[in-house]
């Protein structure tokens, strides 16, 4: 069976984004491959955090993977910084990674212009092999993930090409090669408010994103006043008619309902009442999610299911992290494993 991993940053409440771009495509994968779905706080602290609020948002969000369909007898969900072989990982990775490699990372281009270069953590320009580290810490072959990821993805790989060449024995692979998966449908969700820019839950705009926690009155104000067009002509054209499409992403990715079906269903009508159905259909969508969650937050099970995930991620990771350490001759002499 071959494996997936994956990660969310317990950076806010997830939205619908992360919901429609990664977690749908979990939990129709977790009954085919051995996965890994990780909660990763680590990569949460190259921003600013108040730990209270961090906290909460991680054990938060193991809760909402649980909710929305996950389970822990299928794969395993760990929270990474209870597994220290990322960090030890990430420093080896970003020693066989160049400032040049990660200058061109452009989610980090994005964060330091808005914040100014000498303003930013060193960790928002070396957050991307902490990532490489989380996947091949697992052998992942599959990592399921929204758009936004690909270019981190193809950094992974050229690393692990890399370093498999510059530390491999002949024809002994030390690192697996991992493939992208991105979802078929809404692998990017747009903002709201602007569809042109990614649906983010960091967005200091709140009218921009839908959290999957979010209350269905809230949910009903915030569709009603997405920015759509004047031609009040429903059809999908992401081009140029970007938030009326969007709507249909999101509409259709909710229901199951393909885009072409509901352009057809919605001829001839406005975007009134177009809003108002994809209203309902995403309120239909989270309030059993929401139900499991709060249940699920107040239950011990859920520390349960987290440690014996932290238990079962150690004995894979460290297995590889001292086959990277072997490699590349840390420690007196190569062991087998620790
Ligand atoms: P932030 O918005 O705080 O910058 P994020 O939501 O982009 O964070 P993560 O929480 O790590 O970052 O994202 C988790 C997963 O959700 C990733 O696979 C990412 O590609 C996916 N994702 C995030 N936003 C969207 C979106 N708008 N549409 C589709 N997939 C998304
Ligand atoms: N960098 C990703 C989150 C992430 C991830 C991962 C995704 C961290 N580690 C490993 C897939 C595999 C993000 O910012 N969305």
């Amino acid at each position: 069976m071959e494996t997936i991993f994956s990660g969310i940053q317990p950076s806010g409440i997830p939205t619908i984004g992360n919901y429609i771009g990664a977690m749908k495509q979990f939990i129709e994968l977790q009954n085919s491959y051995n996965c890994y779905f990780c909660i990763v706080d680590e990569h949460a602290i190259t921003v600013p955090q108040d730990p209270l609020k961090l906290r909460q948002q991680t054990r938060g969000l193991a809760a909402l993977y649980l909710a929305v369909g996950l389970d822990p007898e299928k794969a395993t969900i760990f929270i990474q910084s209870e597994v220290s072989a990322h960090a030890e990982a990430a420093w080896i990775i970003q020693c066989n990674t160049t400032i040049g490699e990660l200058e061109r990372m452009t989610q980090f281009k994005d964060k330091s212009q808005k914040n100014g270069r000498t303003g930013v953590s060193a960790g928002l320009l070396t957050y991307p092999p902490l990532m490489v580290g989380d996947i091949v810490l697992y052998n992942a072959n599959l990592v399921p993930v929204g758009d936004d990821q690909k270019q981190h993805l193809e950094l992974t790989r050229d690393f692990v090409e890399r370093f498999n060449k510059r530390y491999g024995q002949a024809n002994q692979e030390i690192l697996v090669l991992p493939e992208v998966k991105i979802a078929e449908q809404g692998g990017r969700v747009m903002s709201l408010q602007d569809p042109t820019s990614k649906m983010s839950k960091s967005d200091s705009n709140a009218k921009g994103f839908i959290s999957m926690l979010e209350e269905p009155n809230i949910i009903r104000k915030k569709i009603k006043s997405a920015v759509t067009d004047s031609t009040g002509i429903i059809e999908y054209d992401p081009e140029n008619k970007p938030g009326i499409s969007n709507l249909l992403n999101i509409f259709s990715a909710s229901t199951g309902r393909p885009v072409d079906e509901l352009v057809e269903a919605y001829a001839g009508k406005g975007y009134g009442d177009f809003k108002s159905d994809l209203a309902e259909a995403v309120v239909d969508l989270l309030t059993p999610i929401q139900e499991r969650y709060h249940a699920l937050l107040a239950s011990d099970e859920l520390d349960d299911i987290l440690d014996k995930g932290a238990e079962q991620a150690r004995l894979v990771a460290n297995k590889t992290l001292q086959r990277m350490k072997n490699a590349i001759g840390l420690g007196r002499k190569p062991r087998k494993r620790t």
